[in-house]
């Protein structure tokens, strides 16, 4: 059985990850892991954190000689932050005047800060925001590409891109091609006029001290029919695909093909009609439902969108409460990414290939890449 763990903290030494239950002799390319590390770190809009960590994946388990040995595959990112946080994040007895200089008190809305600490019984919101950091989304992108490797064994593969920034929203669709080879690096966006425009409003919300989201969407293609599971609903894979885009910090929103858009029409311009050829076998020529029916795949690409929310530190602070004085405050903030929407996209891309290789794995099994590939290629489109 497939199982994620991640660890780690935004200023601590390390962030880690531990994979289990993947197959023995999945060919290993590190190069494409750094390669998503590289663009989760991009995009117009970074602060000042992305300058100092230049994130690189090491594998410490798990496998030899470029292959997965079928033992646990242990990820690392060493924080290079941490060199300069250590009197304050260090595991033994820390720094008491560092540890008060980096203490947060003044709560900021939209972040864990609050409910945290009064979950944890925490005086400094340090000891709930340093876990609740959108840094812990790096050591997942790299867990990601080790199953988008896994899933491209197969034929199975990931793309994405921005539609929406703050407002400037792409409504028009895209076909697969496009959108891998087509984008903005900058925004993650496929139409350069409206990517443009995004880059104007960041700059003005910069200068405002001001933070953007936007919405992603993910594309998956070459994923067989029948993944996922009707029969329980704990298994149904639409189900899955929206847990693991929920868990990636800010996102508020997710949608799967048409969306909260079936709401607005009837029937007959909803529901994708089946037709049938001898070459083609049993097809679509629509895929409203983003290639989930019934809670399973059905051989069509895979849509889904996810609504990310402006990031919560804003250089403005937003009105709070200090929580050690009881006294109204402007909320804490030393620096901030304005927008990280190209982040965002990557990190679906990688929750997205984590979701479908545990379904991938409970459906197929085997020890070796060789069977689940054999297993995989026997299956009906
Ligand atoms: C984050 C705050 C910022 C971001 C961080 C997420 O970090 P810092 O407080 O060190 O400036 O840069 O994201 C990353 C470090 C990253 O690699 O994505 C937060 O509070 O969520």
């Amino acid at each position: 059985m497939m199982k994620l763990t991640t660890a780690g903290e935004s200023h601590g030494k390390a962030l880690v990850a531990i994979l289990e239950g993947l197959p023995a002799h999945l060919h290993l390319d590190i190069e494409r892991l750094q390669e998503d590390l590289a663009i989760r770190q991009s995009g117009y809009g970074r602060g000042g954190r992305q300058k100092i960590e230049k994130d690189r994946v090491e594998i410490l388990t798990g496998v030899r000689n470029g292959e997965t040995l079928g033992s646990p595959v242990t990820l690392c990112i060493y924080n290079k932050d941490y060199a300069n946080w250590e009197s304050c994040m260090s595991d033994g007895a820390c720094d008491e005047q560092a540890m008060a200089a980096k203490a947060l008190t003044k709560v900021r809305p939209g972040h864990a800060d609050l409910t945290g600490m009064k979950k944890f019984a925490q005086d400094d919101a340090r000891n709930v925001l340093e876990r609740a950091s959108a840094r812990e989304t790096a050591i997942r992108v790299a867990a990601g590409g080790v199953y988008k490797q896994y899933l491209s064994a197969l034929g199975v593969e990931i793309t994405g891109y921005v539609r929406e920034i703050c407002g400037v929203a792409d409504e028009k669709e895209y076909a697969f091609d496009a959108v891998r080879t087509g984008k903005d690096p900058e925004t993650g966006m496929v139409d350069r006029a409206l990517s443009a425009q995004a880059k104007e409003k960041i700059t003005v919300l910069k200068q405002a001290g001001d933070t953007a989201g936007g919405v992603v969407e993910v594309r998956v293609r070459g994923l067989k029919s029948g993944f996922g599971n009707v029969m329980t609903y704990g298994e149904k894979l639409d189900a899955r695909l929206a847990q693991g885009l929920m868990s990636i910090q800010a996102v508020k929103g997710v949608e799967i093909g048409m969306g909260f858009g079936v709401a607005k029409t009837s029937g007959k311009d909803v529901h994708d009609e089946i037709f049938y050829s001898k070459e083609k076998g049993y097809y679509r020529k629509s895929n409203n439902a983003g290639g989930l029916e019934g809670g399973m795949s059905n051989g069509e690409e895979l849509v889904l969108r996810a609504a990310m929310k402006p990031i919560p530190t804003l250089m403005r602070g937003l009105q709070t409460v200090d929580t050690a004085t009881g006294e109204a405050a402007k909320a804490a903030s030393e620096r901030s990414d304005v927008c990280a929407i190209v982040a965002m996209e990557t990190i679906a891309e990688a929750v997205v290939a984590q979701v479908l290789a545990f379904a991938v794995s409970e459906r197929l099994g085997g020890d070796t890449m060789e069977q689940v590939t054999a297993r995989y290629q026997e299956l009906e489109a």
